[in-house]
């Protein structure tokens, strides 16, 4: 801190100014309810952002903001906090979440080159009369080094007036969103990024965009998980440049909807870019409108190495339906595209650019009663131990290139030269799957099921199926998302 410095001891309050900066450990206090200015202290909180922002935190600090109170400006508070002892900036005194109120700034709370920091338990909004490049909060590493711990959790983000054409305005849509990780300069990375438990809605452009490196300096333990998503004007959730980032438990609906929706270009569910060894599991994506040519649930996009997985997750009544391989859509990273044990309910659509990847798609259900399947996917592509149910004019696509084996095929004809069933999978409840991974369990199978033990081996099959039962890896396991016994 600057300036004036009460330090306590034994009850007595002895002032000391002016006063150089020092290691004493000083929590900060702010309630802009407040009349008077204060001195940060708890018993006389600073009443303004401003002052907040001239005040220098040191590791193991707080910045407590008075509960039910709503502050106007941009929050830029400075400090570094360390692995043992991170900065917290949370609320106090209980009550309804404190509001930044970012007033159409940028964004209503920015960290530049700092780490370990711990954020919860505030609201960030950003209205203005006009949407352009903004965000609730934005976290950069811009200064060439590795910075290190950002924890967002438990926030709540919501009416922040963020571009909505990616088309026409590109970069200020990448740039706004809900809340937004910018390691983008060169060399400049961000390692242990937490993103989890926040409310993220009505954001113009997106809900969490997390870019944490470069593709030849990718970061590592990036880790976004149990946020829910929902009414933003495009992406759910991007992560780029991560080393085997995971993205997990996240719910994310109504995707090019709410207050600022989307205008134009696409946006897609929940995707990586530039990635290596990335995890996509148990998240829900719903209800996306329709953008250019996107708008699916899943997206392994371009730059991606090693392996890109989406497994275990739940999707319906995408517009742009379940999956997109975009490897071709910029730089190709050729990675080992695996999507298995997914339940796909009214996503009918895959797209497909880019050739230079393997797809393993395996053990998922795709369930399409009333819509017509429209499925491109890589040359080479493995579709193995899949139930498809579908109309009876559509088609799925058949090419040398692509394997099929042991799918069961409900209504849709099998495609040409297919090693296959023709069935009914004898599904619990199909069709019956609301907006959370646990209403997926219609999908499970009734005893008798043609796909009880008719699926093809699988080498690294990932061990379990979506409702953590066994897989073996030895034996023929079940056609579809379950594995257990039927019902
Ligand atoms: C936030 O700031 C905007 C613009 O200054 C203002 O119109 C709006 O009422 C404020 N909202 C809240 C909840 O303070
Ligand atoms: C990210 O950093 C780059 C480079 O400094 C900048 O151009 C861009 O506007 C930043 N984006 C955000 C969201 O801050
Ligand atoms: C098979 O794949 C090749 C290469 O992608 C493509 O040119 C061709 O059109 C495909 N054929 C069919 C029948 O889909
Ligand atoms: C495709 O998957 C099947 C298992 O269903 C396996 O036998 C086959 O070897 C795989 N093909 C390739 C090219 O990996
Ligand atoms: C693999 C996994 O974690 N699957 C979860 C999917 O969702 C169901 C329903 O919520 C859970 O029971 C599973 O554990």
């Amino acid at each position: 801190m600057v300036g004036l410095r009460a330090l306590q001891h034994g009850g007595v309050v002895f002032l000391l100014a002016p006063f150089i900066q020092t290691s004493i450990a000083s929590n900060v206090y702010l309630d802009c309810s407040s009349a008077r200015a204060g001195d940060g202290s708890k018993w006389k909180p600073f009443n303004s952002i401003e002052k907040v922002n001239e005040a220098v935190l040191q590791a193991g600090n707080s910045l407590y903001i008075k509960s039910g109170t709503t502050c106007t400006g941009t929050l830029s508070p400075q400090g570094s906090g360390t692995q043992d002892k991170p900065i917290i900036l949370t609320s106090y005194g209980g009550g309804a979440l404190p509001i930044i109120n970012g007033s159409g700034a940028a964004e209503a709370v920015s960290l530049t080159n700092q780490d370990y920091w711990d954020i919860s338990n505030i609201a960030l909004i950003n209205p203005a009369s006009e949407i352009g490049g903004r965000r609730g909060i934005v976290a950069s590493s811009t200064d060439g080094t590795t910075h290190y711990g950002l924890y967002i959790h438990d926030i709540t983000v919501y009416n922040v007036a963020g571009e909505t054409n990616k088309a026409t305005q590109s970069s200020a849509f990448v740039a706004s969103g809900g809340i937004i990780v910018n390691g983008t300069v060169t060399t400049s990375r961000y390692d242990d990024v937490q993103i989890y438990h926040n409310t993220v809605y009505d954001c113009g452009g997106g809900g969490i965009k997390v870019r944490v490196g470069q593709m030849d300096n990718r970061a590592t333990g990036t880790h976004v998980w149990g946020n829910d998503i929902s009414y933003v004007g495009g992406d759910g959730i991007v992560v780029s440049y991560g080393d085997a980032p995971i993205i997990e438990n996240n719910l994310a609906g109504f995707l090019g909807h709410g207050k600022y929706p989307y205008t134009g270009g696409n946006f897609a569910g929940i995707w990586v870019l530039g990635c290596k060894d990335a995890v996509m599991r148990r998240n829900v994506v719903h209800d996306s409108l329709m953008s250019d040519v996107d708008s699916e649930a899943f997206d392994c996009d371009w730059g991606n190495e090693g392996t890109c997985t989406v497994e275990y997750n739940y999707s319906h009544d995408n517009a742009g339906g379940m999956f997109l391989n975009c490897d071709g859509c910029g730089t190709p990273g050729g990675a080992t595209q695996i999507v298995r044990y997914n339940i796909f309910q009214n996503d009918c659509r895959m797209y497909s650019n880019g050739d230079d990847v393997q797809m393993e798609f395996y053990n998922n259900v795709i369930y399409c009663p009333d819509k017509a399947f429209e499925i491109a996917v890589p040359t080479h592509a493995n579709m193995s131990n899949n139930i498809w149910v579908g109309t009876a004019g559509s088609t799925l696509p058949s090419n040398n290139s692509i394997e099929w084996h042991a799918n069961i095929f409900q209504t849709v004809p099998m495609p040409l030269d297919t090693a296959g069933v023709e069935e009914d999978p004898l599904f619990i409840h199909p069709g019956t799957g609301k907006d959370s991974l646990d209403s997926a369990s219609g999908y499970r199978l009734r005893s008798g099921s043609p796909a009880l033990h008719h699926g093809d081996t699988i080498a690294d099959n990932g061990g379990h199926d979506f409702w953590n039962n066994k897989v073996p890896s030895m034996g023929r396991p079940n056609i579809g998302a379950y594995n257990g016994r039927g019902l």
